[in-house]
């Protein structure tokens, strides 16, 4: 070959990879996605006994289908798991005379009592997402004492693991989606900031308890500097 044939194959070559970079900002190898609480006393599609307002089949199934997309296009996916054993702390029916969404003080912090749900082994703890998609799923509120809304650690300050999973699997991003809003997705997303990933949460793949609590959960995570945005382009 001459050298100018040369030159225009390697041009060629070079030009193929640039067409090939992903439009995307989040690159799929370093960004993980963490799936949080997708679990059937959450939803009403299930008649869960913590049923969060929006979370109909329609709601899951987008959430199934994107969790699928993103695995397909090499994400690396992970999942929270809300895993109460009977006698938690946080349910009303573990104290006398308090009924759910009572809030209670325990050594000074404050803790929302709510119905019995995600009681480890039964139905409705299952998640609802397709269990092989995930890489680990991280189970959370094991210990009676605690309750653990974040995926990273429980209220008395016990690691879940979560942020050496991430590491071991070389992420530095994380999209977070799922249930709740205003309490699991919203600890779970400051934690995940906290540790050092850049965070990105999906808000249309989220469902918040209360309107409320919701929007200024949205607005606590844009101040720790997480990135919000509705829906993802996929
Ligand atoms: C959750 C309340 C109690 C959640 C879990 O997944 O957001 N909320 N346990
Ligand atoms: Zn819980």
């Amino acid at each position: 070959m001459k050298p100018m044939m040369i030159m225009f194959v390697a041009l060629g070559i070079v030009g193929v990879f640039f067409v090939m970079q992903p439009t995307t900002a989040l690159a799929a190898g370093r960004t993980g996605v963490i799936v949080v609480d997708m679990q059937g006393d959450f939803t009403t599609w299930k008649n869960g006994s913590l049923a969060v307002k929006g979370t109909d089949q329609a709601f899951v199934n987008r959430v199934k289908e994107t969790t699928a997309a993103l695995s397909q296009k090499g994400y690396l996916i992970f999942a929270t798991q809300d895993w109460h054993p009977a006698d938690h702390v946080s349910f009303a029916a573990n104290h006398s005379g308090k009924k759910p969404f009572d809030v209670i003080r325990i050594d000074n912090r404050t803790q929302v009592l709510w119905p019995v749900h995600c009681v480890q082994g039964t139905a409705n703890a299952r998640i609802l997402v397709d269990n092989n998609l995930f890489q680990a799923v991280v189970q959370k509120g094991r210990d009676p004492r605690f309750d653990s809304y974040s995926g990273f650690q429980d209220d008395g300050g016990a690691k879940t693991g979560m942020t050496e999973i991430l590491k071991r699997n070389h992420i530095q991003d994380v999209i977070v989606y799922g249930i709740a809003t205003d309490y699991c997705v919203k600890a779970t997303a400051v934690d995940a900031a906290d540790a050092g990933f850049h965070v990105t949460v999906v808000e249309g793949l989220c469902h918040g308890v209360a309107p409320d609590t919701t929007a200024q959960a949205l607005k606590e995570m844009e101040a720790k500097g997480i990135r919000i945005v509705k829906e993802l382009d996929l």
